[in-house]
């Protein structure tokens, strides 16, 4: 069994869901093609890094991803920083020689994609982005049936990722609500997820009008303290600063190679609404819907049902032929969120072992960029703007 050094540079939620995957993905999926050995944990907090060394399970700790991507003994790259890091250590990865999975979205925009791009196609190397909800079974199935046409041609994609950690005025201005870490708010983190799957299940965005809100303008600076992030100074005379993100942003969209027409809804002041990344889609035979809070289940509307017998059925995507679940558990033993990064670090690790470029990979990370800076344009610009990848 080949095996693979990994050097996972972040040390924060990414970093424990991609931990979490390379523990599991022997486990599960003994046939991957490359095991990988959990070498190193990087991250700019040397405390943090020795920490999470110690509690996920790696092998060693470093601070510079520029002394992690140089060494012989660290054979792959994976990038689970803060949005504003993923270009400088892709940069590097690509130029020590190293295959990469970077989480999303690829850049802050689309001209940080388009060097990230050219620099791993120069380097030659397997380059590949985290958008882990294609690989949720049920999003595949979804792909599945479309691709065996159960809905026809396509009219509509319609899709929602509602969240409402940041309602709280009193939150702290973290590095998700600064435009310098995050290259946009609501929408780099959560529509394109949503642009994600879009391109996935439908295809490609041509062009876009939008309307993004910052409904919360000044927020407390943060302070780190152990456990997390708390306002500096809460109570005494907090000191604030500007929040330089949207909150929410709406999107109408239009399809390259397609008569569909599309919606994008994303925000994190839907109060009650804690993770809820939804899409339905619309054909000329029948209707598919998902959402992230029932990830195992997708709804399936056959236009083709006897009269009298239609409606929308639940299909409980678990059975060993649904895809990858002949790794988990019997039908109906469900999985969760931390699901969707195996499955996803699985296929990563046999296209390393095959040098064959996977999908979602960096081109289609710049497209999901190019459709945000297309968005911001069209927001500020209110008219249809196009995307230009
Ligand atoms: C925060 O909004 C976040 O962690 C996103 O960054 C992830 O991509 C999403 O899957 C869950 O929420």
């Amino acid at each position: 069994m080949k095996t693979v050094n990994i050097g996972l540079v972040g040390a924060g939620f990414m970093g424990k869901a991609h931990s979490n995957a390379y523990r599991a993905v022997s486990f599960f999926f003994p046939d991957v093609k490359a095991k990988p050995v959990m070498k190193t944990i990087c991250d700019v907090d040397v405390g943090l890094a020795k920490q999470r060394m110690q509690d996920w399970g790696w092998e060693s700790y470093e601070r510079s991803y520029k002394k992690l991507c140089a060494r012989d003994d660290i054979d792959v790259i994976d990038i689970c920083t803060p949005n504003v890091n993923h270009l400088p250590v892709v940069l590097e990865a690509a130029r020590a020689g190293k295959p990469m999975l970077c989480e999303k979205p690829l850049g802050k925009d689309a001209s940080e994609a388009r060097q990230m791009l050219r620099a791993v196609e120069k380097a030659g190397v397997v380059h590949m982005v985290s958008h882990n909800y294609r690989r949720c079974p049920a999003v595949s199935l979804a792909r599945k049936m479309i691709d065996g046409g159960a809905v026809g041609d396509i009219y509509h994609f319609r899709g929602t990722y509602l969240q409402d950690w940041i309602v709280d005025p009193q939150f702290p201005l973290v590095w998700r609500l600064q435009k310098r870490l995050a290259g946009s708010g609501a929408l780099g983190d959560l529509v394109a997820h949503s642009v994600d799957l879009a391109l996935y299940l439908v295809g490609e965005v041509s062009s876009v009008a939008a309307t993004v809100e910052t409904f919360i303008k000044q927020r407390p600076l943060p302070e780190q303290v152990t456990g997390g992030l708390r306002a500096r100074g809460a109570g005494r005379g907090k000191r604030k600063g500007k929040v330089t993100v949207d909150d929410a942003a709406i999107v109408l969209a239009r399809f390259k190679d397609a008569p569909a027409i599309a919606t994008f809804e994303a925000t994190r002041f839907a109060l009650g609404r804690r993770n809820q990344n939804r899409f339905e889609i619309n054909g000329s035979k029948g209707s598919l819907a998902w959402d992230l809070e029932r990830m195992n289940e997708l709804e399936y509307y056959d236009g083709a049902a006897p009269e009298g017998r239609q409606g929308f059925k639940t299909i409980l995507a678990t059975d060993a032929t649904h895809p990858y679940m002949q790794a988990y558990w019997p039908p109906a033993h469900n999985l969760g969120y931390e699901h969707s990064t195996i499955n996803t670090v699985y296929d990563f690790l046999n296209a390393v072992a095959a040098k064959k470029i996977p999908k979602p990979n960096f081109e289609d990370g710049l497209i999901v960029n190019a459709v945000m800076d297309a968005v911001l344009a069209a927001a500020k610009s209110k008219r249809w703007e196009r995307v230009r990848a």
